[in-house]
């Protein structure tokens, strides 16, 4: 296997989360994202939405999407379960990834993308969806507050998929100077997850 990446960045942290979760080990490309060598003709073969990271496997398949990518490590390795057990367990976590993927990780991205201007070379921004994406993300807080305040993680008492993306878009918006830690039970919850040695 070989994995193309950028480790610093959300969907590259993520990947490398769920492979130290697991004790897994690939070797590593390391994609320069701002001088834009994911645009190339040679990285769009392995993914043609040009985005990090991309997996390709023994038999030479490129899998792209952070959450596939994982599911695919979870087939190859299994424990610690990452995606759940039962169809229930599954699903709720699928749930939750996707609520964190959707509510938060792309608004949270598309503020900094849109305020930043940091990939303006290669798509149009507007300040005015920056600040509504901003928006967007703090709007969604409360929801997760809600459900941490009930769970010890964020889909039950399992540390999954779901708990790797939140944390992770929270770290990321805050280093970006979006801070979105405003109420106790997500700063605990942020604090005990970030403390495993998977996220160090
Ligand atoms: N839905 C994709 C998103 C991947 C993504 O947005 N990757 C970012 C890095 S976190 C990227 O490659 N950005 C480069 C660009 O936009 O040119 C996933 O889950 O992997």
């Amino acid at each position: 296997m070989h994995l193309y990446t950028m480790s610093a960045s959300p969907n590259g942290r993520r990947v490398a989360v769920v492979m130290k979760e697991k004790g897994i080990e690939i070797p590593t490309t390391e994609i320069d994202l701002r001088g834009g060598e994911n645009l190339g003709v040679e990285f769009k073969a392995k993914n043609p939405v040009a985005r990090v990271p991309v997996l390709e496997t023994d038999a030479g398949t490129f899998i792209a999407e952070t959450v596939a990518i994982s599911r695919y490590l979870e087939s190859l390795v299994p424990q610690p379960n990452l995606f759940g057990q039962s169809g229930e367990e599954q699903a709720i976590i699928e749930m939750w990834n996707r609520r964190a993927e959707i509510s938060l990780m792309i608004p949270v991205a598309q503020a900094f993308r849109n305020l930043t201007g940091v990939f303006k070379d290669r798509e149009k921004i507007s300040k005015e969806w920056g600040e509504i994406s901003a928006e967007v993300a703090r709007n969604a807080m409360p929801m997760f507050e809600t459900q941490l305040e009930q769970t010890e993680y964020l889909a039950g008492d399992q540390f999954s998929i779901a708990d790797i993306t939140l944390a992770l878009t929270l770290t990321f918006a805050k280093a970006v100077g979006q801070d979105l830690f405003q109420a106790p039970a997500v700063i605990t919850w942020h604090e005990k997850v970030s403390a495993r040695e998977s996220f160090n």
